[in-house]
Order: C-alpha cells, then structure tokens, then sequence
C-alpha cells in the first residue's frame, strides 16, 4: 500500500453531483474522514493477542494468575490493560491493594505485557479482519482521511500495524489517539474529541468504526455517526445509537452479515456504502433541527 497522499481519483456511483454535495470543505453532510478503533476492528487482537500477553506476564512476574478466555470477556467490561489489571486486583487478588508500589507494579507489569504482545503481532500471529485493508485501501483512493481512536498502547498498534500492511501507522494513518495520550479511557468521548481536534473536523463530518459497546459509547459520547461490526466477543452487546450493526466490513466475495439498523445494500462495507450511510444520518440529523 502506498504512503499518505490521498488523491481524488475515485468514481462512486452512489456519490451525489458536486450541485448536490456543496462546496464548503467543511460540509458535514460530506463524508470527510473515518476514524478506526483498533482491538476488535481492525483485527480480532483480545483472545489470542493480549489474552495471551497478559497470562506470559502474568508467569515471568511469578504470578498464578490465568485469565481464561471466559474471564477474559468480563474484563473487557474496562478498556485499557492497565486499567484491566488493576479491575482484576480489585475483584480476584483485592491482597494485593495493599501495596505501597501498585500504580509502578502494575505499570511494569503491562509494560512487558505489551513488549509480548508486540512479539506476538509481529510473528504474524495476529491477521486484520476481513475487509479491513481493503476498505482502507479504498479510503485512500477515494481522497478520505483516515484516523485512529483507541485504548491501545502505541508500540502494539505499531507492531499490529506493521505485520500486516508492511507500513509505519503514519504513514498510513494521518491522526492516531492511542493509549493514555487522554486520562480517560473509552467509554469517555476524549480519545474521539482529541482526534476529532487534530483533524479540525466536526462529528458529524466523520465515520467511527467500533465493534464494542464502550467504544460506540465514546463515539456517540462525542458526536460520531458509528458503524459496528461485532465479533465473537461483543456480539450480545447492546448497539443502540449505532448507524448500522454488520458481521464485518466483508469482501465481495465473502458478504457481510447485516445484524441491525441502516440496512448494508451492498456485499461488502465499502466506500459508496459509507458514503450513504453517513449521507442518510446527515440528512435525518438535519431534518430533526427544521
Ligand atoms: C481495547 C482495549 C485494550 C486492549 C489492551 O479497547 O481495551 O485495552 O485490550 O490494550 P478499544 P493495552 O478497542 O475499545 O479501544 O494493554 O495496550 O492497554
Ligand atoms: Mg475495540
């Protein structure tokens, strides 16, 4: 894939004339950029990524700890591993709370966590979801910027990155939130507010692509039409708020399953399908101030 520019070359047969679209770049019924969430949308990374990270640290620090995939899923009710290690301290090792180092233990704890995830990806361990590299590729031709929004430390997304488009996240990606870059951590609007400012755009000019009820939540929190596509994990999520509720982003050979709200008249999430789906959310926002 190439590098950063974004060149206007894309004919869409479901985009409106230039009369229809209006001229102002800052036109919100226009769709202008997409902003991707990481762990669960761009590639299926808990169960066998940071699962698997947490239960190798676990063991170098000595500890007996072993989140099983089952446990796993209830502590994704928090986002953020140090975040989750700390909900695991309070609610199955509270003896531990009594330590006078904990925020530096815990820290050093998810930083080898994090070095093992990084290993983990860049041996390939972990592939993208299907229709993800292609719709970005499509996102790019079609002259659509691209952003990231998540609670995911940089160094794994830049592993994840890497092992898979064979690209640096920046040269691929023209604003990344990640991490504690914000203090508050999705379900919180910050992550999406403070990527929103770098792109010195409005909510409604944007795209957010979720697949977790806490990262819908943000997204929503901050103004962002959002589309969700589930996984194994968050399918019995509820996704009210969501412009639309898909399996994946698909491929045309593979067809994506609709699960709820705006219907997916195409194969596949692709660009002419956002395009209407952001422009039919413009319009019925629009509609509701007359
Ligand atoms: C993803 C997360 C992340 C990862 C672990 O949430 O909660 O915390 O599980 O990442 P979202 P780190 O997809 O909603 O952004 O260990 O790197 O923090
Ligand atoms: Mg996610």
């Amino acid at each position: 894939m190439n590098a950063k520019a974004h060149p206007e070359t894309a004919t869409d047969p479901t985009e409106r004339k230039p009369s229809e679209k209006g001229t102002a770049e800052n036109n919100i019924s226009h769709l202008q950029a997409v902003i991707f969430d990481v762990d669960g949308t761009l590639a299926e990374t808990e169960l066998a990524g940071h699962r698997v990270a947490f239960n190798r640290a676990f063991k170098e620090f000595g500890l007996d700890w072993h989140w099983s995939a089952g446990l796993y899923g209830e502590l994704l009710a928090v986002t953020g591993g140090k975040e989750r290690i700390r909900l695991y301290v309070e609610t199955y090792a509270n003896q531990m709370l009594g330590r006078a180092d904990l925020g530096a233990w815990v820290a050093s704890l998810h930083q080898r966590k994090s070095e093992i995830y990084s290993e983990l990806v860049l041996s390939g361990a972990i592939p993208l979801r299907p229709g993800v590299a292609r719709l970005i590729q499509e996102l790019r031709t079609a002259g659509i910027r691209i952003a990231i929004a998540t609670t995911t430390t940089p160094a794994g997304l830049r592993s994840l990155i890497m092992a898979n488009f064979k690209h640096d996240m920046d040269m691929l990606f023209e604003v990344i939130g990640a991490g504690d870059i914000v203090a508050a951590k999705k379900p919180a609007p910050d992550i999406y507010q403070w990527v929103l400012g770098r792109l010195n755009l409005p909510p409604e000019a944007c795209l957010a692509v979720e697949d977790s009820y806490p990262g819908l939540t943000a997204a929503r929190a901050a103004g962002i039409p959002t589309l969700v596509t589930v996984n194994a994990y968050t399918a019995n999520q509820k996704f009210e708020g969501a412009l639309s509720v898909v399996s994946d982003l698909g491929e045309p050979n593979v067809p994506a399953r609709h699960v709820e709200g705006l219907p997916l008249a195409r194969k596949c999430v692709d660009v002419a399908q956002l395009r209407t789906w952001h422009r039919l959310y413009s319009e019925t926002s629009q509609r509701a101030v007359l």
